[in-house]
């Protein structure tokens, strides 16, 4: 089996695991239930769980209480596009090619699915508390959720993103929404992954900087797909992001200077996880394939 074909086969293991979390859709509150299960089970690639499992492989972890983390990062993942498509800020009508949340269930659901997920997520990781001999590690866990979802990561990228919409960027603050919006959950991912499968402190602030590496390299790629992408559409040098005068890697860089970048944040990712003890060829393989996707 080729790295993309088994990207494909985890991206299903990992589906089964976060969705065997979900809490059933049932009782009085069952629309916000029904919300949530459904944006979840909307697809994707569920990069954040299957970079944390990963993570904890490549330190020797086998238990089982990787998985309500694994399934907790995919929730806060998936509140957080839910909130993000809304009509205050994306007013996105589609997601993973389905209607998003708030189209489906409602504006007023649609919030609430986003904070239910949100809250769950947590309940969800506590179960790891009776899943291990090492609670402390599993408080530790829940702590670093926390600090990286909330106002010190995503929601403290996302808040200056939507400050700055239609405003010129300056490159300082573009790299502050990319590191916060988009690399403090897969940071999230990967230490969780490291500290439960054992690692120490030294080896965690590599693991947290290989995943900021991998998000910075993540977010510009997708500047560049989405460049590429809407030039070939309208056949000629204009895209989206142009037409709405908004701030990205490229616009601000060029795409040349974008894609020698990408190259070398993705070596630097490479070279943190060789510094690391153990081996995991996937783990490389894929952080190869999320920095040289093609949408
Ligand atoms: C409710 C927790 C919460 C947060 C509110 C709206 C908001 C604050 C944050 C949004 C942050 C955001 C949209 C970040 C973008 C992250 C990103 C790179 C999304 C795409 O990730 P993929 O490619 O998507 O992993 P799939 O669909 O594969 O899961």
């Amino acid at each position: 089996m080729n790295y993309k074909d088994m990207f494909s086969a985890r991206t299903e293991e990992v589906r089964l695991v976060v969705e065997s979390y979900l809490p059933p859709v049932e009782g009085h509150q069952s629309t916000v239930l029904a919300a949530m299960d459904y944006s979840v089970r909307a697809g994707g690639k569920r990069l954040r769980p299957m970079l944390m499992e990963e993570t904890y492989r490549l330190f020797g972890g086998q238990g089982k209480e990787i998985e309500p983390f694994m399934a907790a990062i995919e929730m806060i993942h998936t509140s957080s596009l839910i909130h993000d498509d809304l009509p205050c800020m994306d007013n996105d009508t589609l997601r993973r090619g389905l209607p998003t949340a708030w189209v489906k269930f409602g504006y007023d659901m649609a919030v609430l699915a986003g904070d239910g997920l949100l809250i769950y997520s947590m309940e969800t990781a506590a179960k790891a508390l009776s899943m291990t001999d090492r609670p402390d590690l599993v408080a530790r866990c829940m702590g670093i959720l926390a600090e990286k979802t909330g106002i010190f990561g995503m929601i403290g990228g996302q808040t200056v993103d939507v400050e700055l919409a239609g405003k010129p960027v300056p490159r300082e603050k573009l790299d502050f929404i990319y590191r916060l919006k988009t690399g403090a959950l897969l940071e999230a991912a990967m230490m969780i992954g490291a500290v439960l499968g054992g690692g120490d402190e030294k080896q965690l602030k590599l693991v947290e900087k290989m995943a900021s590496c991998l998000g910075l390299a993540f977010q510009i790629q997708d500047d560049i797909l989405d460049m590429t992408s809407s030039a070939e559409v309208l056949g000629k040098h204009v895209h989206s992001d142009e037409k709405n005068h908004k701030t990205t890697y490229v616009t601000l860089e060029g795409i040349e200077k974008a894609k020698q970048d990408v190259e070398r944040i993705s070596v630097e990712a490479i070279s943190c996880l060789h510094e690391l003890p153990g081996q995991n060829e996937f783990l490389e393989a894929l952080i190869r394939i999320l920095v040289n996707r093609e949408k």
